[in-house]
């Protein structure tokens, strides 16, 4: 009789990646301590997090804190948690992270690896106990290691990443990430051992789903094609025929997880005040477009790959639409016709 205990089918972050990293060429020593160090960073984040919700439990005078204040405060905190992780490996080049108005050199310049993060996203949601995340790509640099690199060098399609992931601060911790050469894997923090266990490997999201994850509320500002194919998703006359079911929640990370656990689209079209879109394609679009492209997904602008997307600026923001590839196939038909019948 075999037993199996459940320390057996444990599997640990570090113990995958070392094991992907014998199979996959490309898979560097390297780029696993750097995994390593951004789900330090992550644990650390994690744990403030929880801090700051038992602060608000126990003292009367923080609960009267503008959630602004804690809002700017945790941000800040996950950047700098983010900052310390990344110089620990002498590895990084490069940091750019949501806030920054240039990218920040790190090592004076010199390493292997750009890192492109967005520390907190979703902030707005901390008041209400909801999920926020914190995303991120690493690409390789193409020049030498050993000379400072030009920022400039960051500006790279996100099909250029070598690892993308993000770490979602939910009613549990979750690291899903994705590499060149890998499939798309979950990890669970266990809060008791501070390890991230593997808990989903090789996920691939539903091929359809009659759910869509999108902010209604600027159907008056969207263009003609997005206002008719929400009036189509909620009709009958569209591919589930019936009314679509809306799973929006606020914040990116949380919502895109969701359709790619169950199926689905997550769209952020443009509309007359972001007529260029919202969603930031270099630290937030790419990771999660990388992810969803690997368990056989789509993620375009409305019109092309994001990960095709070469930005001419670290803040480039682009409209997003990503899911399953039936629900992404109905978008795409329905906009061809549109304009066919213009
Ligand atoms: P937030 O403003 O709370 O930081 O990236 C920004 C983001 O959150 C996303 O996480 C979220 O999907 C989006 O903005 C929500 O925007 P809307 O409030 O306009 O729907």
């Amino acid at each position: 009789m075999t037993v199996t205990t459940q320390n057996e089918k444990l599997v640990t972050l570090e113990e995958y990646v070392i094991e992907a990293q014998a199979q996959f060429p490309k898979a560097t020593g390297e780029m696993t301590q750097l995994l390593m160090d951004i789900t330090l960073g992550a644990k650390i984040i994690a744990r403030e997090i929880n801090r700051s919700v038992l602060k608000d439990i126990n003292s009367a005078e923080t609960i009267t804190e503008p959630h602004s204040f804690k809002r700017a405060r945790l941000e800040q905190f996950a950047k700098e948690q983010m900052y310390y992780a990344l110089n620990r490996s002498n590895e990084v080049c490069l940091m750019i992270t949501d806030d920054m108005a240039e990218p920040e050199m790190l090592n004076e310049g010199t390493g292997k690896y750009i890192v492109v993060l967005d520390p907190l996203d979703g902030t707005s949601n901390i008041a209400f106990n909801g999920a926020v995340a914190t995303t991120f790509s690493i690409y390789r640099r193409k020049t030498h290691p050993e000379s400072v690199i030009d920022p400039t060098e960051a500006l790279r399609s996100g099909n250029e990443q070598v690892v993308g992931g993000y770490v979602l601060y939910g009613s549990s911790i979750m690291l899903v990430f994705t590499a060149e050469g890998m499939g798309v894997s979950f990890f669970t923090l266990d809060p008791a051992i501070g390890e991230f266990c593997l808990s989903n490997e090789n996920v691939s999201v539903p091929e359809f789903k009659s759910n869509f994850s999108i902010n209604t509320s600027f159907y008056e500002l969207w263009s003609e094609v997005d206002q008719g194919f929400f009036d189509y998703l909620t009709g009958n006359d569209n591919l589930a025929g019936k009314a679509y079911s809306l799973r929006y929640g606020g914040s990116v990370v949380s919502d895109v997880h969701r359709i790619l656990m169950e199926g689905g689209l997550f769209g952020y079209p443009p509309n007359s005040l972001n007529p260029r879109g919202k969603l930031h394609l270099m630290y937030k679009c790419n990771p999660l477009a990388f992810i969803m492209e690997k368990a056989g997904g789509v993620a375009t602008n409305g019109d092309v790959r994001l990960l095709d997307i070469r930005p001419g600026k670290i803040h480039y923001q682009t409209p997003v639409f990503m899911g399953s590839v039936k629900n992404m196939q109905e978008y795409s038909d329905f906009r061809t016709n549109f304009e066919d019948k213009k």
